[in-house]
């Protein structure tokens, strides 16, 4: 994370805090279900869909204390999706973030139900929490259906449901690019849309150039996750490297070679850099987030 901005730096501390505060404590029965929500969100991660709300944010002149509801909101779908992706009915994975999957540590049942708490959570901090007091009502409720879109059947649930149907097949890339638009980019958008919602931004323009850049960095996202899959490290990017090629998932490098992959990467990110020319030098913290989706190794 050595190329972000000590500002960038500064959020993702803070993000740990406000997540560490909203769920609820270890002590607090059911004990096994709390602790193993908090295993999943506070293990690590790198934290990007927070990130690009408070960049975003920021850029549009929102106060962190404005953005800390979202932040924490996408973070909390996000590893709740990761717990139920990494289980036996899905990916199958025994390690995430460097650490066994959360089901290995509390048993498949309490993962699944920690995934389930941890999404109806990210829903009540939107809806309730006093970090997000200072919203408007209307904007609050178009941050929920925001989040909930994003996450549902039409987005990242959907997506899954795609990649789940396509394993083991040979796919064009439309269909790839389909589907990871909806399993990965749509909460990686809901997450920028989040940051300009909470800076009560209703430009359409504004809106438009956002939502273009984060579908490319969405998509320049998965790529560079496809191709830490062949050529990563497992102790460096916490889970097992080849684990798609193991399952015999469609990936880019699979359809495009690595070097055809790496072209096709390089091109969304001047895309989603394009599409903040308009802001000036105020998008620097959009910029330097779409440059590390791009070239991350973990
Ligand atoms: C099971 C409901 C359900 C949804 C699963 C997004 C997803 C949908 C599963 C994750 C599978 C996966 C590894 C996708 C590749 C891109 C991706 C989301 C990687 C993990 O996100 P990072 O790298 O993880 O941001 P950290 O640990 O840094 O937070």
């Amino acid at each position: 994370m050595s190329e972000l901005s000590s500002e960038l730096h500064a959020c993702s501390a803070r993000i740990d805090g406000v997540l560490h505060q909203l769920l609820p404590l270890e002590q607090t029965p059911p004990c096994d279900l709390h602790r193993a929500m908090r295993y999943a969100v506070l293990g690590g991660g790198k934290r990007l869909r927070p990130l690009l709300v408070y960049a975003t944010g920021q850029m549009l002149n929102a106060g962190l204390d404005a953005l800390d509801a979202s932040a924490a909101a996408v973070e909390i779908i996000h590893a709740y999706s990761l717990v139920h992706d990494d289980l036996p009915a899905m990916d199958n994975d025994d390690l995430r973030r460097g650490r066994p999957t959360c089901h290995i540590v509390f048993g498949q049942a309490t993962a699944i139900l920690a995934g389930d708490a941890l999404q109806a959570l990210a829903f009540e901090v939107l809806a309730k929490t006093p970090l997000a007091a200072g919203l408007e009502p209307s904007i609050r409720l178009e941050m929920i259906r925001t989040l909930a879109e994003a996450c549902g059947s039409r987005g990242m649930v959907g997506g899954q449901s795609l990649d789940l149907g396509v394993v083991g097949q040979k796919i064009d890339l439309d269909t790839l690019e389909h589907m990871h638009s909806h399993k990965t980019g749509a909460l990686i958008r809901a997450a920028v849309r989040l940051g300009a919602l909470a800076a009560e931004c209703r430009d359409r323009s504004v809106l438009d150039a956002l939502d273009e850049y984060a579908y490319c960095i969405g998509m320049a996202f998965q790529i560079r996750d496809d191709i830490l899959d062949v050529e990563g490290e497992t102790t460096v990017i916490g889970k097992r490297q080849g684990a798609d090629q193991a399952l015999n998932k469609p990936t880019y490098p699979a359809l495009l070679g690595l070097s055809g992959a790496r072209e096709h990467l390089a091109k969304l990110t001047e895309r989603a850099v394009n599409a903040l020319s308009g802001f000036g030098d105020e998008a620097e913290g959009l910029q330097k987030l779409a440059h590390f989706a791009a070239i991350r190794e973990k």
